[in-house]
């Protein structure tokens, strides 16, 4: 036995009060390089045709607009990707003695 009005529908009285069950995307970061007075430009051209996918005109202009703004984002990704991508950056300037800097960044 029910303690209730027995109609089922637990007090909403039938009442359309349902939302949609959430899918919450996950959050996306940010990832930037940073300029610096010694990194090649070249080498940073090569670093976002070989991390992020430019082609050499895009690759070029994004590291121009670090060089005159002093940062840029490269590219927006999930935590993980993000993350491999800020390593595989740092490593590799780390490997070829340059002081580039990687970061990532909560959009
Ligand atoms: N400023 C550097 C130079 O004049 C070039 C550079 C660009 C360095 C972008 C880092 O993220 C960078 N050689």
């Amino acid at each position: 036995m029910m303690a209730d009005d027995d109609n089922g529908d637990d007090g909403d009285a039938g009442l359309a009060t349902k939302t949609r069950a959430k899918t919450k995307r996950p959050p996306l970061y940010k990832v930037m390089l940073l300029n610096d007075d010694y990194t090649p430009m070249e080498f940073v051209v090569h670093i976002l045709e070989r991390f992020f996918g430019k082609n050499h005109a895009q690759a070029f202009e994004i590291m121009l607009t670090v060089h005159k703004k002093g940062l840029a984002v490269v590219g927006v990704f999930s935590y993980e990707i993000a993350e491999t991508k800020v390593a595989q950056v740092m490593d590799f300037a780390r490997r070829h003695q340059h002081p580039l800097q990687c970061t990532m960044e909560k959009e």
